[in-house]
């Protein structure tokens, strides 16, 4: 099993959700977190809780992913301070509005398009010539059951998380001749800020995605990610698909008013 404790690992969009989870799960391991979202206040007091709690060093860094230049600065930095991740987890990303594709917001597919694809190419494209130079490992994509199997109004969301999909096996083809290992971890529903972003902070409609059944918590994804990062070196866990137990595909099974 791979010992993380005082490694580095980098974790976009863990200022909420998933990425927090991951940012806690790996700091019980011992790791040392750069951290990453826009909101800042966010991933200063994440920092702080998680420096007293586990005695580890955290970075944080605030900016749009979907910003090039941004990203650039960002990486830039990390090499200033002679930080080459172990493990990367691309994370961020979101799903804007739930519609048909002839009533859907163009802002809203930019927003999906520009995070959730171009977002994880770009810190791809920056971190991965790091972790290539000692050529030692792990990326985690987040992607999603939505990159299996369209849902009905999924359309643009689906088509991030296909394209998230391809790019996985796309990566791990590209990188077969080193020795860092690639995975997708595909969650079903889980009960994160993810939908209160998606129906833009209505959280009546929010709720009702998660209601009659219990969802997957962010903390299951995270340990999913831990699984994966220990393995030993010769084994890759190129996929891992996770869906609540009320959830075996599109379909979720409700018990409601009872
Ligand atoms: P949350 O909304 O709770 O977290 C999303 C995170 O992404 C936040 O930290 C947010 O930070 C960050 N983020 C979003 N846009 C940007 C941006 N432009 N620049 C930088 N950071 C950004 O949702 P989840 O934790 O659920 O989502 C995490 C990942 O999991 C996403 O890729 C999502 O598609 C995927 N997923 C989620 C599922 C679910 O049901 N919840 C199921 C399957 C996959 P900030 O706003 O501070 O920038
Ligand atoms: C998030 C899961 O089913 O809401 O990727 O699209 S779903």
């Amino acid at each position: 099993m791979i010992d993380l404790k005082n490694k580095w690992i980098l974790i976009t969009g863990a200022s909420s959700g998933i990425g927090m989870a991951c940012a806690e799960c790996f700091a019980a391991a011992g790791m040392n977190l750069v951290i990453t979202a826009r909101r800042e206040e966010r991933l200063t007091a994440l920092a702080e809780t998680l420096k007293t709690q586990y005695n580890i060093q955290v970075e944080t860094f605030c900016f749009d992913i979907r910003n090039a230049a941004e990203v650039e600065t960002f990486s830039m930095a990390l090499k200033e301070k002679n930080i080459i991740p172990f493990i990367l987890i691309n994370n961020a990303g979101l799903a804007a509005g739930r519609s048909k594709i002839q009533e859907g917001r163009i802002a809203d597919w930019e927003q999906m398009i520009d995070t959730n694809i171009k977002g994880l190419l770009y810190i791809t494209r920056h971190i991965l010539p790091s972790m290539i130079s000692v050529n030692q490992g792990q990326v985690i994509n987040i992607g999603s059951t939505a990159g299996h199997i369209v849902y009905p109004q999924g359309n643009v969301y689906n088509a991030t998380k296909f394209a998230v999909k391809a790019l996985n096996e796309a990566i791990n083809l590209d990188l077969v001749d080193t020795n860092i290992k690639v995975c997708s971890i595909d969650p079903g529903a889980c009960d994160t800020e993810f939908s209160l972003v998606r129906f833009k902070g209505d959280k009546e409609i929010a709720s009702k995605v998660y209601e009659g059944y219990e969802p997957l918590h962010a903390q299951d994804i995270a340990e999913a990610a831990l699984f994966v990062s220990t393995r030993p070196a010769h084994v890759n866990i190129q996929n891992i698909v996770i869906y609540p137990t009320s959830q075996r595909s599109v379909y979720v099974h409700r018990k409601l008013g009872s």
